[in-house]
């Protein structure tokens, strides 16, 4: 089976197949996602989706057949049956997330058969994808229809560049957590290195979502998830808009052109051109006409409003109780309105040859486009750019995602109808010169963020942050670690800095001291590294003294520093801050329990300078809510200027203002001087150390971890970080461990007689 570079997946395919008078027949269509495709340099390329035939009434030779006939289009079918259909496309797909990411909760309806249908066909299409990508594939994910296919696809082909366009918009997070299923969708999608949206709100919308729902921390865009950084932004689509330009001239649409003048003559011609759906706001649109005809009577016999509605998801009940409605106030209209030779409504359900629709936004003086919510509108876009020497008003629902790019355009509210009455009076009335201006202006735009320009910055995004660039831009590579070796052998004196827990001990969901003890390797190293004459080892943590007491009793030479550095230990004895911190821990203590007493599975933790409010067991979106209440709670207490209030991993962390790492580091930089400085950390207070040492040339930081970072280099897991520490051991000890980078099992790795004692020795303390 050949396998291809680049692969589009999306529900239908742009060849349709039907069956008539028994033959098969195959008819290619040419919408924007196809143009999109056709401009993208890969000439490898593959598109899986649904070739619109009921598999049922195929046999194996008919299905063999149109795979084949397929293929020559450049598409590849996943076969669905008239069941998997209706349940997972008419259904989860149409009854519940459409409606529901279109803001309609109330149509929304939810069936343990939708979700089974759709995450079945889901796999048939990972099993399809993963069939004909190559190993490290682009694969472009495409709408709604297939939400949990990018999660399915890693899973099958981890060396792959997975993204994933959503062209309807992502609701806010009120409203996407009525979906039964929004955690299972949620994963599905973050199997995604890009998720692309139309515009800015709707990846913000996703992002809260990912916080709020599954407790995911995002920043500059990126969402930290599975140990990778997953891009999230808007690629607002665009149109061809050549196309329409070039279609102007052809004798098609001249002679379209022309039979639209001869037929509505000096009327003004007013239309609108969209899928019979509820989210395109029809039955408002008809209403604000309604107003208009009844407050401006001298428009009767000189303005017509054509609307062409393409029939849509026809199987669907909430679309055949639209139709009957439509029909009805259209008929009511001009029955009221309406004389003898003028109807001032021409309603068509039904599609309308390309030519024709380009002849209709020529002659169109308006386009009154009134969707209650749209992904983008495309319609508003091809209108633009249909009008050469011909001039015209576009009116433009402020909820369509095309107004940020058509900001020329007269924008209205669909829900007041009264604002579209005075947007069409003011169209029908505006001068040809500031028509001119507005239109040119959107035209300029529109030749710029071409449909192909699109296709092309998403797939540029995607080979870039596919899954080789992964979370780690400053991983740190073999010969860095060499040259930071090397300079470390090459010191007078060396110091070594280094945060506890996600350091040294991978991170543990309890504050309990017990549980985060230290491994035996991590006390040699520190025990080894410390005892140099020339190396002075801080551990700089968040803990309390007592549990840096009892892991490191046995390491005297060690230098500890606890509670983010109010309390220190140099030598034998520790030393505080000088300051009360009683009275603070009081009040703190009081608001912390009442957040307690709300939120089950929360507890305080209590030290001498800090407090902390854990909620690594609560349900992360009580857990997002209460964090954030809790902190703006603490922010306001009367002692706040003294306070830092900070959120980090799963806790809500109070301490003295003047308290922190950044000046711990400061402090032993000065009272240990050293010519070789090595500071690691994995979290928020560690950046505060980062950014002391920054500019510091002998010093180097490292970040465990993923994410944005001030430290100039990154380490994947506490586990490197501990083989990097080795390698900075003298060179007898040194050779004989395993390599850093690799982790050895230790079945394979025999450590050898000699050394194996000595490190035993270090174990049991013995030098
Ligand atoms: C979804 C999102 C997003 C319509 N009638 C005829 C006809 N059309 C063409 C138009 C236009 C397309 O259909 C409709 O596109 P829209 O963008 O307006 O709306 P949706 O179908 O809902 O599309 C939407 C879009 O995806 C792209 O991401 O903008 O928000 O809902 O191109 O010209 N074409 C022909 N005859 C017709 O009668 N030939």
């Amino acid at each position: 089976m050949k396998t291809y570079e680049m692969v589009v997946v999306s529900n239908r395919l742009p060849v349709n197949v039907t069956r008539k008078d028994g033959e098969l027949v195959f008819e290619p269509s040419t919408g924007g996602l196809a143009t999109a495709m056709s401009s993208l340099e890969a000439s490898d390329k593959i598109w899986v989706g649904w070739p619109g035939i009921d598999a049922d009434e195929l046999t194996a030779d008919e299905k063999e057949l149109i795979s084949q006939e397929l293929e020559r289009h450049g598409c590849y079918p996943v076969f669905l049956t008239n069941k998997q259909v209706e349940l997972y496309y008419e259904g989860y797909a149409n009854d519940s997330v459409w409606p529901l990411f279109h803001y309609f909760q109330s149509v929304a309806r939810y069936d343990d058969q939708y979700w089974k249908a759709y995450e079945e066909v889901n796999q048939l299409f990972a099993d399809t994808t993963k069939r004909v990508a190559s190993p490290s594939a682009r694969i472009w994910i495409q709408d709604y229809h297939l939400m949990l296919l990018p999660a399915m696809v890693r899973e099958r082909a981890p060396g792959a560049h997975i993204g994933f366009f959503l062209h309807i918009p992502f609701p806010s997070f009120e409203i996407f957590r009525l979906l039964p299923q929004r955690k299972e969708v949620l994963h599905g999608l973050l199997g995604a290195d890009v998720i692309g949206f139309h515009v800015y709100d709707y990846g913000r919308h996703f992002m809260s979502s990912c916080l709020r729902l599954l407790g995911l921390s995002s920043s500059a865009g990126m969402i930290d998830y599975d140990g990778r950084m997953i891009k999230i932004d808007s690629y607002p689509i665009g149109i061809d808009y050549r196309k329409f330009r070039d279609q102007l001239a052809s004798p098609e649409t001249q002679g379209a052109l022309k039979q639209l003048d001869d037929s509505y003559k000096k009327q003004k011609l007013i239309i609108s051109v969209d899928r019979l759906d509820y989210s395109k706001g029809i039955p408002q649109r008809l209403e604000a006409f309604r107003l208009f005809l009844e407050h401006y009577p001298s428009y009767q016999g000189k303005v017509k409003l054509l609307m062409i509605a393409v029939p849509s998801r026809t199987g669907v009940d909430a679309y055949k109780s639209l139709r009957d409605e439509i029909e009805k106030t259209v008929s009511r209209i001009n029955g009221t309105y309406g004389t003898v030779d003028w109807a001032p409504i021409s309603y068509q359900f039904q599609n309308r040859p390309f030519a024709e629709i380009v002849a209709l936004y020529a002659r169109a003086d308006v386009a009154l486009i009134t969707p209650i919510r749209d992904g983008m509108n495309l319609v508003a876009k091809e209108y633009v750019a249909s009008k050469k020497r011909r001039k015209g008003v576009l009116i433009l629902s402020e909820m369509a995602g095309a107004v940020d790019e058509l900001p020329e355009a007269l924008s209205i509210n669909p829900n007041d109808s009264h604002s579209i009455m005075m947007a069409i009076r003011e169209a029908l009335i505006m001068p040809a010169r500031e028509q001119k201006t507005r239109l040119s202006m959107m035209q300029k735009r529109l030749a710029k963020s071409t449909v192909q320009q699109w296709g092309q910055d998403f797939i540029n995004d995607l080979a870039v942050t596919g899954s080789d660039s992964k979370a780690m831009r400053k991983l740190l590579k073999p010969s860095q670690l060499q040259r930071i070796a090397t300079h470390s052998q090459a010191a007078a004196r060396k110091l070594i800095i280094l945060d506890y827990d996600g350091t040294l001990r991978s991170y543990v969901k309890t504050p309990s001291p017990i549980a985060a003890a230290p491994s035996l390797r991590t006390r040699r190293i520190l025990r080894q590294l410390s005892d140099q004459p020339n190396t002075t080892v801080a551990v700089v943590s968040g803990r309390s003294k007592n549990a840096l007491n009892s892991w490191f009793v046995g390491i005297p030479s060690l230098k500890l520093v606890a509670e983010h550095g109010a309390w220190t230990r140099y030598d034998k004895k520790w030393q505080h801050i000088d300051m009360d911190f009683k009275d603070h821990k009081k009040a703190i203590k009081k608001v912390m329990r009442k957040y307690v007493d709300r939120t089950p599975r929360s507890e305080i933790e209590e030290k001498d300078y800090c407090l902390v409010w854990h909620y690594t067991n609560v349900e992360p979106e009580l857990a997002y809510k209460r964090a954030r209440e809790l902190q703006r709670e603490l922010q306001e207490l009367p002692e706040s200027d003294e306070l830092s209030v900070n959120i980090g991993r799963d806790i809500v962390e109070v301490t003295p203002h003047e308290v922190s790492k950044g000046m711990i580091v400061k402090n032993l930089r000065r009272q240990f001087p050293a010519d070789f400085v090595l500071c690691a950390g994995d979290d928020y207070t560690d950046e505060d150390m980062f950014g002391t040492l920054d500019g510091d040339d002998d010093a180097v930081t490292i970040k465990i971890g993923s994410g944005d970072t001030k430290a100039r280099y990154q380490l994947e897991t506490v586990g490197d970080m501990l083989r990097l520490l080795e390698r900075l051991l003298p060179a007898t000890l040194l050779s004989q461990l395993p390599e850093f980078g690799r982790t050895l099992p230790s079945k394979t790795k025999k450590i050898p007689k000699k050394v194996s004692r000595r490190l035993s020795d270090y174990l049991r303390g013995n030098k």
